[in-house]
């Protein structure tokens, strides 16, 4: 073997790969271990159960590659160094996450395809009179890093992410993620709650099992959600429930467990406003606050091609829309939108879905007082009173 002289030596057969193999040394890594720094610095260092500790809990650098695009969610400001996240009144975050899928994949790619999607929008909204940049502080802090083929630590990560922005007192939006995140953002939440914490999740599932194909997956999250002692069953509402996709096992919890489930055409039968109305007395009930978990399969499957396990016979858009936007009007502890699957979707229009339901849930709270009430104070970029 001849010396490395920063030229392949011709009189090797495989000149370019002995010459390849020498020089990746002498590249140097000063810029990756200053990411990496960066990234534990402004990320958070990573959940004990992850063995790899240049790994940060929020995506600051290269990796994972699936993860991180940093155009944010309707272009608000971003924060890149998570410790100041306290600054804001509402944070945006992705969780790409698919490896709880029991079908079709691919919500790996929900948060990017989600944020891509809000270029579409500006920040005013018609009918309800707002504009989410002069009223509301809402900053985009990126993505969580979670551990493809590995759910319990990424839920580890997901739990440990939504607990540092619940302790700061700041509303976490969750842009899922298959729904397995259902069960680590509530594990995260609910210790930060000052009592009961209530959950409106629309889904034409259930999702109450205990475990599907030996693991907790997509099937399960409410099954170990309410498992946590101020995260009750009873407060648990289920609207948009139906089909052929409920295994048995889910609906016997739910009936154990006393959840309440309202089906597409209980919704039909009795009505927007009572529907609402029904769902927000059982959630609140005896509970500090509200957590909304919204399925994007809770929509006919015809409006939303691009998810996990789609269901004919869902809610129409403007059902679905009216009934996020009367049950946020009271204030939510959090918002999540799940199993946005970007490469089963058609021009993008489960993605536009899935941030419509944000922005009106959004829209709701400021219109009632509930979101709008928190200046900016540190020197940057703001949106806001
Ligand atoms: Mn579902």
């Amino acid at each position: 073997m001849s010396e490395f002289t920063g030229r392949p030596d011709p009189s090797l057969p495989n000149a370019e790969g002995a010459w390849a193999q020498q020089a990746e040394a002498n590249l140097g890594d000063r810029r990756l271990r200053e990411e990496i720094d960066r990234g534990l610095t402004f990320g958070l260092e990573a959940a004990p159960t992850i063995n790899d500790r240049t790994i940060s809990t929020f995506v600051r650098g290269e990796k994972p590659h699936f993860a991180g695009e940093r155009g944010t969610f309707l272009k608000c400001p971003f924060i890149e160094d998570v410790n100041e996240v306290d600054d804001a009144e509402v944070a945006i975050f992705g969780v790409p996450l698919d490896a709880g899928a029991t079908y079709r994949p691919g919500t790996r790619f929900g948060p990017q395809g989600i944020r891509r999607s809000t270029n579409l929008f500006g920040t005013y909204n018609y009918e309800s009179g707002v504009d989410l940049r002069e009223q509301l502080n809402m900053v985009d802090i990126g993505d969580v890093f979670t551990i493809p083929g590995n759910l319990e630590k990424s839920f580890d990560q997901i739990s440990q992410a939504m607990a540092h922005v619940a302790q700061k007192g700041v509303m976490p939006i969750v842009l899922g993620g298959d729904h397995s995140i259902g069960f680590p953002t509530i594990r995260g939440l609910a210790p930060y709650m000052d009592g009961n914490i209530g959950i409106i999740h629309f889904d034409r599932h259930v999702d109450t099992q205990e475990t599907d194909l030996d693991e907790r997956m997509h099937t399960t999250p409410w099954f170990h959600a309410t498992n946590i002692k101020n995260a009750p069953a009873t407060n648990l509402v289920q609207i948009g429930i139906g089909g052929w996709q409920s295994p048995r096992e889910g609906v016997k919890v739910g009936r154990d467990r006393k959840s309440t489930v309202i089906t597409v055409g209980d919704v039909e039968r009795v009505g927007i406003e009572k529907i609402a109305e029904t769902a927000l007395e059982i959630a609140w009930k005896g509970a500090k606050a509200v957590y909304l978990s919204f399925d994007i399969d809770v929509i006919d499957a015809g409006f939303v091609p691009g998810t996990g396990w789609p269901e004919p016979g869902g809610l129409l858009p403007r059902e679905a829309l009216n009934l996020v936007k009367l049950v946020s009007e009271p204030g939510l502890a959090g918002l999540e939108v799940v199993e946005c699957s970007p490469p089963y979707d058609w021009a993008e229009q489960t993605a536009l879905m899935s941030s419509r339901v944000i922005l009106d849930s959004l829209a709701a709270q400021v219109r009632t007082g509930k979101l709008g009430n928190k200046a900016a104070k540190a020197d940057r970029p703001a949106w806001g009173p």
